[in-house]
């Protein structure tokens, strides 16, 4: 058992990181977290940001492809927030100074039509979907070295920093094995296929609604979900120009701007 004023303490800390983009010692160096005290960190971590004047948008899907979970050691999927704060315009310069040591990964987003209530899902979860977009992803841990255990990986939002959504699609008959291509300065730095995700980003859909009835998310009309990395993620570096294209979906792209943290 964790005590509330543990937790409150525990989330002041990766608050801060994340504001001052200066990282903090993982939180299993001192509190073993069960999963459950980690998601209710994670969500009083993300009412401080709603408290701020952001809004929740939606969820995003963590070590749902194998590059991804080899790369942190980690390999149970797991849920965060996505929050209005964090949306990047597509095509814009994101600002790398309030990050701790940013990465990128090409991902796809999908959107929900209709309200799910996780407790009651409908009988065909996947025709609520209404869109789909090429997506990137900004992670930024914030704990020293980019290294966690399960618990605290959760507890920081599964390491949620950004967000860039291409033009909405409608959703293809399937998605299951579409080419994904991420560039840096027009340079192909990963390639991979959709299969990555789950075997087909489709599955986010089910993977989302159990975790949110699991763990207490709201699932309202307009949610995006991000469905999770197609391939290993890559460090950002200032003045870069960094696009991701999904087959048959189209792009999303952002460029960094100059920074203390690279
Ligand atoms: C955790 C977040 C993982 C994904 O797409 O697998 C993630 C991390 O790697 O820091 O977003
Ligand atoms: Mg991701």
């Amino acid at each position: 058992m964790t005590t509330q004023s543990t937790i409150d303490a525990l989330v002041e800390r990766l608050d801060q990181a994340a504001l001052t983009g200066v990282a903090t010692p993982q939180l299993s160096d001192e509190h073993a977290l069960s999963l459950p005290e980690a998601y209710a960190l994670q969500h009083t971590l993300v009412d401080r940001r709603v408290a701020r004047g952001e809004r929740r948008v939606g969820v995003k899907l963590g070590m749902t492809s194998e590059a991804k979970a080899a790369q942190m050691g980690v390999s149970d999927v797991i849920i965060g927030e996505l929050t209005s704060g964090m949306l990047v315009p597509d095509g814009q310069m994101l600002s790398m100074d309030r990050f701790v040591h940013p990465r990128t990964e090409p991902e796809i987003a999908l959107r929900l039509g209709q309200t799910i209530d996780p407790a009651d899902p409908p009988d065909d979860p996947v025709a609520t979907v209404d869109a789909v977009a090429a997506a990137l992803e900004i992670i930024d841990s914030r704990y020293r070295d980019f290294r966690f255990n399960l618990a605290d990986v959760i507890a920081d939002n599964t390491s949620a920093a950004g967000a860039v959504l291409g033009p909405w699609q409608s959703l293809p008959e399937d998605v299951s094995d579409l080419a994904v291509t991420l560039t840096m300065d027009g340079r192909i730095a990963a390639t991979g296929s959709t299969a990555a995700i789950l075997g087909d980003p489709i599955r986010a859909v089910e993977a989302t609604l159990r975790m949110a009835a699991t763990y207490g998310f709201q699932l309202p009309t307009g949610t995006v979900i991000l469905a999770g990395a197609a391939t290993e993620a890559l460090a950002l570096t200032p003045d870069t120009a960094v696009e991701a294209t999904v087959e048959g979906l189209g792009a999303a792209r952002f460029t960094t701007g100059g920074g203390n943290h690279a």
